[in-house]
């Protein structure tokens, strides 16, 4: 414990981190695919919008079915996005540049063609059989075959798959290609350890984006989940295997290898989790477990039960959730970090923002204001800082690649020919899918954004609004969102204390409209003013800012008593 003044700051807090999802980041062999070259031919690209970190999403060996979260061989490169020598050169480029770089740990999970996976599929007797999750299978009074129990998949569908050659189950809490390790066995944990944590310290990356952190245990009798969703056969288990008593004392276990390679940044999922003091629990400082975590409330609000079932929600909501993960590290050794993109969820300027031609620039700098000021690591997804939208609504389903999406559809559309429900099913896809993070990044107004050159075109259709949103448009462009991101990320450098370090308290909880919060540091405080609507809205500036003018706003003209459509401002005292 201690006053955020004494509190220790190590790098990764100060940190910016650009987070890059390879396959749709830059093509540089024209196959289609982005690979390694092309992160490292963009690391000034990066390096310009202020960011100083890389975290890349998994580029190891893999069958895909989860676009590299599946890995089939910790210790090798999938040959779709380079060799080991790209990546030994990548992470020498970041160092050359005094850039950090960091790789994605996905230790939930192997995929079935993991070679300990193969092994323990082979028999019942193979001494890897433990290092997965088998139970024979369970019979109803008709004497029908069931899974051990009613866990519902993340992907649909029960987390247990049958297995012809040994005839039990194995669960699966992803796809049935990514059969869940059993971190139970501690030879298992040694293998992972070895494999996929420190065959990478040793090359030397700074830290481990901790995939899925909270659910490594299971509770060992693996009981059914309550039912929270009648509608369905399968049930969420996370009562059972979120937050177990052993996951701390894995985490504290990989923390202790990290550390022995100097001060490294671990960032997990928190997942679903949403209660305060169980996330303190994971990165309270003194417990040794990771340094922060990404909370998925805020950018979840207004999923209800599980991915897709969406419903509107409220700004007020949204603020309630943004608020409560800014503050609740304050007055301990936590620490929390701040994102609204990521590869697994929608655009935020479609979501939280505006993407109409009209306001799409303007929100999309509204927003910037808004993680630019908040407290904790920062980080940004590729193509969020040109303001890249979800994908048009006219795209038929055909251009959904993801998992996820397609298996939600299937599973819809084997269940009723309802063409409301249809309806109902394709407008959530067309809100939430992963697939809206996944297009290709936009470089330029070149065929498929300048992604690449391959005469079949990229693995996934380009966003169309390439034209208008790219990089090579925005760079000059003093007016451009990408502009505005390097001016916010400066004056968040520079306003370090307040923005990065400082206490969070939000003005306006009630407001549908506008969120209005003050950010404090010792001496020195800042006011933060944003307009989530079309509308223009009254504002107060508060005695201690009035006078003072605004340290930035994102429109060129301001009023003292109105904020105008998506206007966000700053003000310093
Ligand atoms: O995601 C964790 C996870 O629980 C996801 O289902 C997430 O909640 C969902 O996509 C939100 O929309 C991680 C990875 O980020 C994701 O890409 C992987 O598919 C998943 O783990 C399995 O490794
Ligand atoms: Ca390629």
């Amino acid at each position: 414990m201690g006053s955020l003044a004494t509190i220790a700051k190590p790098w990764w807090k100060d940190a910016v981190v650009y987070q890059v999802w390879p396959a749709s980041f830059k093509d540089t062999n024209q196959d289609g695919v982005g690979d390694i070259r092309g992160v490292i031919e963009s690391l000034d690209h990066i390096q310009s919008i202020g960011a100083d970190t890389v975290w890349m999403c998994p580029i190891y060996a893999s069958p895909r079915i989860d676009f590299g979260y599946d890995i089939s061989d910790y210790e090798a490169i999938d040959p779709n996005f380079g060799t080991m020598a790209d990546v030994d050169d990548l992470m020498q480029e970041c160092h050359n540049r005094g850039m950090k770089f960091i790789m994605d740990l996905v230790i939930n999970h192997t995929s079935d063609q993991h070679k300990w996976f193969q092994e323990s599929r082979s028999s019942k007797t193979n001494p890897k059989r433990d290092w997965y999750i088998w139970r024979p299978a369970k019979y109803d009074e008709k004497g029908q075959r069931l899974p051990p129990n009613n866990w519902r998949s993340n992907f649909v569908g029960s987390a247990w798959t049958w297995d012809e050659t040994t005839q039990e189950y194995y669960l699966h809490l992803f796809a049935p290609e990514q059969p869940d390790l059993n971190w139970d066995n501690l030879k298992m944990r040694k293998a992972v350890y070895d494999s996929a944590v420190r065959f990478w310290l040793e090359k030397g990356i700074d830290g481990f984006r901790i995939d899925t952190m909270t659910i490594y245990s299971k509770n060992p009798a693996l009981p059914d989940a309550p039912i929270t969703d009648p509608t369905s056969e399968w049930q969420s288990g996370r009562k059972w295997y979120g937050d177990q008593p052993k996951v701390f004392e894995i985490l504290k276990e990989i923390t202790a290898i990290t550390s022995q390679y100097g001060e490294k940044m671990t960032v997990g999922e928190f997942g679903a989790l949403k209660n305060l003091n169980v996330a303190l629990d994971y990165v309270g400082a003194s417990n040794r477990c990771v340094g922060m975590g990404f909370q998925f409330e805020t950018v979840c609000v207004g999923y209800a039960l599980n991915h897709w079932h969406i419903r509107n929600f409220s700004l007020q909501e949204f603020k309630q959730t943004f608020g409560k993960w800014q503050q609740f590290v304050e007055e301990t050794d936590g620490w929390t970090c701040a994102f609204l993109e990521n590869h697994d969820i929608a655009r935020s300027v479609s979501r939280f923002g505006n993407d109409s031609p009209r306001y799409r620039a303007t929100s999309a700098k509204m927003l910037a204001i808004l993680l630019a000021t908040s407290t904790g690591t920062l980080f940004l997804y590729q193509g969020q800082e040109i303001g890249m939208t979800n994908v048009p609504a006219t795209w038929p389903i055909e251009e959904y690649l993801d998992i996820s999406s397609q298996n939600y559809w299937k599973s819809v559309k084997t269940a009723t020919d309802d063409k409301a429900v249809l309806d109902g099913a394709l407008a959530n896809i067309r809100k939430v899918a992963r697939d809206h993070a996944r297009t290709p990044m936009q470089w330029s107004d070149k065929p498929h954004g300048g992604f690449t050159t391959c005469g079949k075109g990229p693995w996934m259709r380009t966003n169309d609004n390439y034209v208008d949103i790219s990089v090579e448009k925005q760079a000059h462009d003093p007016d451009s969102v990408l502009s505005f991101w390097k001016q916010m990320l400066a004056l968040r450098k520079q306003y370090s204390d307040i923005f990065v370090h400082g206490t969070w308290r939000t003005m306006d909880v009630e407001n549908p409209a506008t969120m209005t919060f003050v950010k404090q540091a010792e001496g020195e405080k800042a006011l933060v003013v944003l307009n989530f609507t079309d509308q223009p809205q009254p504002v107060k500036i508060p005695e201690d800012f009035r006078g003072s003018k605004p340290l930035i706003t994102n429109l060129n003209q301001w009023y003292p008593e109105t904020l105008s459509a998506y206007e966000g401002r700053v003000y310093v005292a």
